[in-house]
């Protein structure tokens, strides 16, 4: 393949490109990665797309909001681009793949690309793979990348920090409770949209709207909202009520950070985070090569019988992830043949 050719018509907009690309930074070969790199290396560098990630639990309509507020980017002469981080996607089948249906619209627009999650389980491989990904759209010239996530654990930390705002999706809750967010995913939106307020969802909506709003007046004032945020406020993904407000509210809080300097702040401190857990993930795999794993069995075993003290096993450990396999008297494993 033609690397230099890929990129350039990358860089040009075309989908298919664009979608050959996304399909080598998901890849597991080598000779793919080694591609993917240099295509991102090759693109344009002085392009930046609005992130925006975001998070809900299955049902709260995410696909409906991502369609009918793509459908208002468009229609207001923007590309959109939307991605899915989804740690269950192995077994679902992807959060958007299922239901391509629900942006039917959107998938049909010439300014829109949507990319079905990679069916992959772990998360520390999704979050490089979505970055990359990422990038691709912003090389591709698109002006708005939407990353969806569904909210289980630990994927919308993986979003927030690769987005420049994060938006919360709920819908209307019927009792008094706070649909057991957690705070911490609480702290870390910009805005939550209480979805499905219309027609017999609409009171529970506002109590919900209302709630939230009073939630999120408790937390902590971070230095990076203007006041009034981060916001609470009430869409119909459905009957498309809300949306215009909500892309007018993200708008003013991105261009209040822009010039505050906190929009390229909080971008450098996302790289840097993302460069110290690529650190962090590529010590970890040195554990998963056959080697380590004999190493930990053996000193593991000699621990347990009480022939090694565990601070001294793990600084022989440490020797053998080294390459110094003479203090811990391992031996390598043998070549297969
Ligand atoms: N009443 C109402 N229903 C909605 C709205 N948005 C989504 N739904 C419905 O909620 C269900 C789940 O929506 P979906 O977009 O698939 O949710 P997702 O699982 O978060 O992607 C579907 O039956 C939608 O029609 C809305 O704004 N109002
Ligand atoms: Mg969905």
């Amino acid at each position: 393949m033609d690397i230099q050719d890929l990129s350039q018509r990358i860089a040009a907009g075309e989908r298919r490109a664009l979608a050959r690309g996304i399909t080598l930074v998901e890849s597991g070969r080598a000779d793919h990665r080694a591609q993917a790199t240099q295509v991102l290396a090759a693109l344009p560098r002085d392009r930046q797309a609005l992130r925006i990630g975001l998070s809900g639990t299955p049902g709260v309509g995410k696909s409906t909001f991502i369609e009918a507020f793509g459908m208002t980017l468009v229609q207001a002469g923007l590309c959109v681009a939307v991605l899915a981080v989804d740690p269950s996607s192995a077994r679902s089948g992807g959060s958007i793949l299922g239901d391509k249906t629900r942006m039917d619209r959107l998938s049909r627009e010439a300014g829109a690309f949507i990319r079905p999650s990679p069916s992959q389980t772990h998360l520390g491989g999704v979050a490089r793979r979505t970055r990359e990904a990422v990038a691709l759209c912003e090389g591709a010239g698109f002006d708005v990348v939407l990353i969806e996530t569904v909210g289980v654990g630990q994927s919308e930390t993986v979003v927030a920090q690769m987005s420049d705002l994060f938006v919360l999706l709920l819908a209307p809750a019927g009792g008094d409770e706070l649909q057991g967010v957690k705070r911490g995913i609480m702290e870390m939106a910009d805005m939550i949209l209480i979805n499905k307020a219309d027609g017999d969802l609409k009171p529970a909506a506002m109590r919900t709207c209302a709630d939230y709003a009073g939630a999120l007046r408790l937390l902590r004032k971070r230095p990076q909202d203007p006041d009034g945020y981060p916001k609470a406020m009430m869409v119909s993904a459905l009957a498309e009520e809300g949306l215009d407000t909500a892309w007018a509210d993200m708008q003013a809080l991105v261009s209040w950070r822009r010039e505050a300097g906190f929009f390229d702040a909080t971008r450098a401190a996302q790289a840097r985070y993302w460069f110290e857990e690529d650190v962090r993930s590529a010590l970890l795999s040195k554990l998963d090569d056959a080697t380590a794993k004999r190493a930990m069995e053996q000193l593991g075993s000699r621990v347990a019988e009480g022939a090694l003290a565990p601070s001294a096993a793990a600084a022989q450990m440490l020797d053998v992830l080294d390459g110094n396999f003479g203090p811990a008297r391992v031996d390598p494993v043998p070549d297969s043949p």
